[in-house]
């Protein structure tokens, strides 16, 4: 590759972009005081020393990068409640301004290593110079509990480089139950607001006819 700055632009331009939209729909959510399903939107893109480590890995081509790394292009939207997601994946199903090629569950069905989330892997569009340029961008939806857990199991590999000893990865095995529990809990405590909200708001509504 003989220039990773000028190859990475629109990659990091999709990143940019993405985050300022999705970061609007938050903004959206706020201003109509309707629990917002985005708690943080982050992005980046792939470090050229992650490039060619995972290129090497999956024996891709340098030159066939474009269409078949998926993730030089990483933006992750976190929520608070697992429902959010649906939300999430609707919304981001509804827009017009890129093409979702790929959708993998990693809720409904999680990897062997415990990682949950659902990514979406999209044709984004992005306006250069010379014209429009589609590119590959990995969307990732996860609530905080699975990216806490994502985030050490990510540390613990780059430390261990990938060779996680058995009792750490039993550990993270157990961490990953206690991770779902935690997002199964939060959900009837979820239920439990919005059924509050609307006892309030019935009361109110008798209280206005008397
Ligand atoms: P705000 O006002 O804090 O919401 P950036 O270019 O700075 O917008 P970047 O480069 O992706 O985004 O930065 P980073 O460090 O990845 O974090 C992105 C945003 O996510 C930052 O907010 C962080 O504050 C926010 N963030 C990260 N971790 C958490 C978390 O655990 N909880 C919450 N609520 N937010 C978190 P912004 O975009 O700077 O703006
Ligand atoms: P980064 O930037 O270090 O996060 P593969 O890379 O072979 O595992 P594939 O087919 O390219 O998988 O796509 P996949 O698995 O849908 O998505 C890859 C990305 O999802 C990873 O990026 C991680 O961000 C995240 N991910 C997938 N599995 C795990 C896991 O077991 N633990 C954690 N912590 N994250 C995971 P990279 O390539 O690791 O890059």
């Amino acid at each position: 590759m003989s220039n990773w700055d000028v190859f990475l632009a629109p990659y990091k331009q999709a990143v940019e972009e993405l985050k300022i939209k999705l970061k609007g729909i938050r903004e959206q959510y706020q201003m109509s005081s309707k629990h917002t399903p985005i708690e943080f939107v982050t992005g980046r893109v792939k470090p050229i020393s992650s490039i060619l480590d995972k290129a090497k890995r999956k024996n891709i081509p340098l030159d066939c990068l474009q269409d078949e790394m998926q993730d030089l292009a990483g933006v992750r939207i976190v929520c608070q409640f697992v429902e959010d997601i649906e939300t999430i994946v609707q919304l981001i199903r509804s827009r017009s301004d890129f093409e979702i090629i790929e959708e993998r569950d990693y809720i409904m069905d999680k990897k062997p290593s415990g990682y949950r989330s659902y990514h979406l892997v999209l044709w984004y569009p992005v306006q250069t110079i010379v014209g429009e340029k589609k590119i590959l961008v990995e969307l990732q939806v996860r609530t905080l509990a699975m990216n806490f857990w994502a985030t050490i199991e990510h540390s613990l590999n780059y430390k261990y480089s990938g060779e996680i000893p058995e009792d750490v990865k039993d550990r993270l095995q157990r961490a990953a139950e206690a991770a779902f529990k935690l997002d199964e809990e939060m959900s009837q405590i979820r239920d439990e607001v919005k059924e509050a909200q609307r006892i309030i708001i019935r009361k109110q509504e008798e209280q206005g006819k008397t």
